[in-house]
């Protein structure tokens, strides 16, 4: 999967505050340093390949043998990369280090997700943990009718249900079996992971997260709070809208006029991405596109495999090489019959050069499509720098990995359709209906944000210490409703483990990448249609087969993490700012039609 990217100001400053770190053992010469790179570089690559082999077979097929062959190997690794991160600390403040050195050692210092403290047995009982709360997620079922469904068919019942009895019922079964009962598994975790985060140096695990970006983990708190205060206005004017139409659709005992929105109408298990329920949102006559992808590719017989080749044709159109053979033999692209395995896509490069595979359980709607083009930017990329050193070998920072896909997937626009033969060119939207092309965009990327933020607001807390066990459930529904103006359909209690029905929060995935991919898509969207030439609107503007933009993409991908990421983001946008306006500009036309419609309605919660 995706490796953690790593800042390297910051692994100074932290060091710097931690002298027993940085004054334990012999003073040394850079030319230790460099044999210690080195040797770290060939360890931790050879090694990572069993260990995601073993992963691999794992998410695919869970059993009690694969649960305990994975947590053996996650154990193993945890104290291969502890240790190496230790040992990086007591060069740290070496005069005369070269560049990649110097970089690299704070690549080590700070590329844990879950750090292990060294006490024998630490990090075996935290990769049992994280193995067992994984697999857990990935057998979760909820009910629907009273009857069990698993977690890829309760997803997409969300998107398509409208009685909300329904939608309650699956929310509610959702969020009960599959989040409470790892409540106890989470508290635990985040005790050893924030023992062996102060080992390395850090004040807890989320500042040894926020420490991966180039800066100060305070300095990129404040980040991610200015680049929300961007798009906030954006993301009110959206919630005042929707929640008006959902009045509309349900009445008042259902969705008030006033107040937050309940969580379970709106199209997604999580309330993170509105997309499915556009038709409820739909402004008459300038709403009706003619068309939606899904339904596109029902009514084409798209089966999972076309729609994975479709995706790959966006990528081979701009001059990047086809996945390789073993891609297609490989990868889980439907979810198997016969076993429990973990639904939630992801992407892979196996052995670090081009065993490149995705794991999803494809379904032939919408969502999926996106989703194929998301991972795949991941596949592209992780192939892009597979040339570069092992410990360069990831994104300039993690939210560059995340928008990669979602950047080229906003080129899915109706002309793109019809050149590959999905729209027929008569049911191309008229520039009268781009207000709803951009309200069905809205509605997914938007929406998002602030649940892209809260996640790792979350946990952020929980790790600090600001949000204690005993008030797990209660931090997360007061930042659900800050943030996302959203409530539960039903009160929640600290018997309840909400956060533990999100794939990330048991997979100990960090969150905050997904916000800066939102943000950071944009800008790379914007750049692309820049160098293409684009001159109409923005969101009409798709780069299919432009191989211009293509290699200059592949400069950045290139790169990995060999610089900051303001090096990267300036190789292909010109700017060294992550930033919201790109966004913005996007969604401009439909801030506007938005304010217009809500004037006189009530706004906020
Ligand atoms: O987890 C993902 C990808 C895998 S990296 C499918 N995403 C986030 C989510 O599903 O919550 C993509 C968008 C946000
Ligand atoms: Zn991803």
């Amino acid at each position: 999967m995706i490796r953690t990217g790593i800042s390297t100001v910051a692994l100074a400053l932290a060091l710097a505050a931690t002298p027993t770190l940085a004054q334990t053992a012999a003073p040394q010469t850079p030319a230790q340093a460099d044999a210690f790179v080195a040797d770290a570089e060939k360890v931790l690559g050879d090694f990572s390949v069993p260990v995601q082999q073993a992963t691999w077979i794992n998410e695919t097929y869970i059993t009690d043998d694969t649960d305990a062959i994975a947590a053996r190997f996650g154990a193993e690794s945890t104290e291969l990369q502890v240790k190496y991160a230790l040992g990086a600390a007591r060069f740290a403040t070496l005069p005369g280090l070269s560049y990649d050195t110097k970089r690299k050692l704070d690549l080590l210092r700070g590329g844990l997700t879950l750090p292990a403290p060294t006490t024998p047995g630490a990090a075996s009982e935290l990769a049992t943990i994280v193995t067992r709360m994984s697999s857990e997620y990935g057998k979760g079922k909820g009910t629907l009718d009273g009857k069990p469904i698993n977690g890829s068919d309760i997803e997409a019942a969300m998107g398509t249900t409208r009685d909300p009895a329904k939608l309650k019922e699956m929310w509610v079964s959702w969020h009960d079996q599959v989040g409470a009962p790892m409540r106890k598994d989470y508290a635990r975790q985040v005790v050893i992971a924030n023992q062996g985060a102060k080992q390395l140096g850090f004040a807890d695990t989320g500042a040894l997260w926020r420490a991966g970006y180039d800066m100060t983990p305070d300095q990129f708190a404040a980040l991610t709070d200015t680049l929300w205060k961007q798009v906030e206005p954006l993301y009110l004017a959206l919630h005042t809208y929707v929640r008006w139409k959902l009045n509309e659709k349900y009445g008042d005992a259902v969705q008030a006029k006033t107040g937050p929105i309940r969580a379970d109408l709106l199209g997604n298990m999580w309330a993170q991405e509105w997309g499915n329920i556009y038709d409820v949102v739909a402004p008459k006559g300038a709403g009706d596109l003619g068309f939606d992808v899904g339904d596109l590719l029902k009514a084409k017989g798209y089966d999972p495999v076309r729609m994975f080749k479709t995706g790959e044709g966006f990528y081979t159109s701009l001059g990047f090489k086809p996945l390789p053979e073993s891609f297609w033999k490989r990868s889980q692209i439907v979810k198997p019959a016969d076993r429990e395995v973990i639904c939630h896509a992801s992407a892979w490069d196996l052995d670090n050069k081009d065993d490149l595979r995705i794991k999803m359980c494809t379904k032939v709607n919408s969502d999926d499509f996106t989703t194929i083009h998301h991972e795949m930017g991941h596949n592209f990329y992780q192939r892009a720098y597979n040339t570069k050193p092992f410990l360069y070998e990831n994104g300039a920072n993690d939210g560059f990995h995340e928008a990669i896909g979602d950047f080229i997937a906003l080129s899915i626009t109706p002309d793109y359709l019809v050149k590959i033969g999905l729209l027929d060119p008569a049911k191309v939207p008229t520039p009268d209906k781009d207000i709803g092309l951009l309200l069905r965009q809205a509605m997914d990327k938007v929406a998002f944000l602030p649940f892209g933020l809260l996640i790792d607001k979350w946990r952020w807390g929980v790790f600090s210490g600001a949000i204690p066990e005993s008030q797990y459930e209660k931090g997360w529904n007061d930042l659900r409703l800050k943030y996302q103006g959203i409530v539960p359909p039903v009160a929640r209690d600290e018997t309840k483990f909400d956060p533990g029905a999100k794939f990330h929060v048991p997979a100990s995935v960090p969150y905050t990448r997904y916000f800066l991919a939102r943000l950071l898509q944009f800008q790379f969207y914007q750049a692309a249609c820049k160098q293409a030439g684009w001159t109409g609107p923005l969101h009409r503007c798709s780069f299919y087969g432009n191989k211009e933009v293509g290699a200059k993409l592949n400069t950045m991908l290139a790169m990995g993490q060999s610089k900051p990421w303001p090096e990267a983001l300036e190789a292909f946008t010109g700017s060294r700012e992550m930033s919201g306006q790109a966004m913005v500009d996007y969604f401009a036309p439909l801030k506007v039609w938005l304010d217009a419609q809500n004037k006189g309605k009530p706004s906020g919660w």
